[in-house]
């Protein structure tokens, strides 16, 4: 069934979850990995793309356009803008061998595509330095030829080079062996256009008119204090965002730098706003990132704006009234959507919010460690 996994150190979809936690593979040490790139099929060659260089970001940003994760019919295909990769790839202590390419022999097309990132992630009270692997992409016209075990296998053995030998990684699909399987939620901002192009339906006995109503937020935050996060804010907000995630059972361990990195504002990226109260003190955070997705084959639009839910620490006032803002915020800045996983503590706001439930799941994965499984609410780690 699962001619490569199988071979991979994760545990087996028949398997029992247990209450043991560990790595699968026996220990090794940087020399006893192997020194030279696994073989590519003939014609191919792999590459260590420079995402600052704007030709080689232009040949991702075209790969990953007209390749990547699409929907199960094929109607949307995420649209990671070049800003938004560029701040994806490079956080602290990033890489540039972790971000590996595939080209058509001789410097060709790029046509294949894996990353890893560096982070510290904490699982059931263990704290592990991992890879955080995305953007694992081949070209249409090379599917179904077993590049992507390759590709695998080579991001493997660069991040075991570096002596990291555990990693997390979310997919649409499943694989063995998922710890969490979470689900995807949907808040629309402009139910027009999402049901002009199919991305909701309009109700039963629901006008346009109606549900244009009953999606409508206020122009403005309603809680006292909210304004755009900056660089003096980042020591209040790495103290409330490490405080908060360690309730968590799967949750990074952000270092001051990393929490500048993620969560101060960039420009069609990432978006962040704090609470500041009357005595200047910050005391609750919210932030959501820009993900747009191309509209296959439509007439009219060709961009559906989303906005992703990502670390939302509310100390002072319900969740539900933070994350309301965050809906406010993300409206202002004309997203389409705001979505968000049924994770941490989001089942809290989901309903009452009028998120509606997609068709889409998230599974969480770890490499090369066994643990319990984790249920969506005990999941603190959202990945790009
Ligand atoms: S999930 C998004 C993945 N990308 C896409 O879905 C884009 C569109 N699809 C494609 O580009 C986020 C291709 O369909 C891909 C597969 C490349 C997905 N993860 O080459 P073959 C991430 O980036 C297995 C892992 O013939 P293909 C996370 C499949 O089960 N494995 O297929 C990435 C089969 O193995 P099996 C996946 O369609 C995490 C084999 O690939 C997979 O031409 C990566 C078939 O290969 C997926 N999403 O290419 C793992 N999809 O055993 C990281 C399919 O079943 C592990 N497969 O026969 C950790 C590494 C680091 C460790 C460090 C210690
Ligand atoms: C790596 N970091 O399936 C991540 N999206 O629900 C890669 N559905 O947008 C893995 N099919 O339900 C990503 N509208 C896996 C996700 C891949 C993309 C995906 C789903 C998530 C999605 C939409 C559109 C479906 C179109 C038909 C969906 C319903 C929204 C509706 C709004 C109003 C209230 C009810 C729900």
């Amino acid at each position: 069934e699962h001619l490569f996994w199988d071979t991979q150190p994760v545990p087996s979809m028949g398997s029992e979850y247990g209450q043991d936690s560990g790595p699968l593979d026996e220990l090794r040490t940087v020399d006893d990995v192997r020194a030279e790139p696994y073989p590519l099929p003939d014609k191919f060659e792999w590459c260590t793309c420079n995402v600052d260089d704007d030709k080689e970001i232009d040949e991702i940003y075209t790969l990953l356009t007209e390749n990547y994760v699409e929907d199960d019919d094929s109607m949307f295909r995420f649209d990671y803008s070049i800003h938004f990769l560029r701040w994806a790839l490079k956080p602290p202590e990033f890489l540039r061998s972790w971000h590996l390419g595939v080209r058509v022999q001789g410097g060709g097309k790029l046509v294949g595509f894996i990353t890893g990132i560096p982070a510290k992630i904490r699982v059931f009270e263990k704290s592990i330095q991992m890879a955080e692997i995305n953007f694992l992409c081949v070209h249409k016209r090379l599917r179904s030829k077993r590049l992507a075990p390759v590709l695998i296998k080579e991001i493997t053995r660069r991040v075991n080079r570096e002596n990291v030998w555990q990693a997390v990684y979310t997919a649409g699909v499943v694989l063995p062996r998922p710890i969490s399987e979470c689900r995807y939620w949907h808040r629309s901002l402009n139910p027009k256009k999402l049901i002009e192009v199919g991305f909701s339906h309009l109700g039963a006995r629901m006008t346009m008119a109606r549900t244009i109503k009953l999606y409508k937020v206020p122009d403005m935050p309603q809680l006292p204090g909210m304004r755009e996060m900056k660089k003096e804010d980042v020591p209040r907000v790495h103290g409330l965002v490490l405080n908060y995630l360690r309730k968590f059972t799967l949750h990074p361990e952000f270092t001051p730098e990393e929490v500048e990195h993620w969560m101060l504002p960039r420009p069609g990226v990432v978006y962040c706003y704090v609470r500041e109260n009357e005595k200047g003190e910050v005391t609750d955070v919210c932030s959501f990132y820009s993900l747009p997705s191309s509209i296959l084959g439509h007439a009219k639009h060709n961009t559906l704006k989303a906005a992703y839910s990502y670390w939302n620490v509310a100390s002072t006032v319900p969740l539900q009234d933070l994350m309301y803002d965050a809906l406010i915020l993300a409206k202002q800045q004309d997203f389409d959507v705001f979505n968000a996983l049924d994770i941490m503590e989001n089942e809290s706001f989901l309903k009452e919010l009028k998120f509606g439930i997609g068709d889409g799941y998230l599974q969480y994965y770890l490499y090369n460690w066994k643990c319990p499984r984790i249920e969506p609410r005990g999941i603190g780690l959202v990945l790009l």
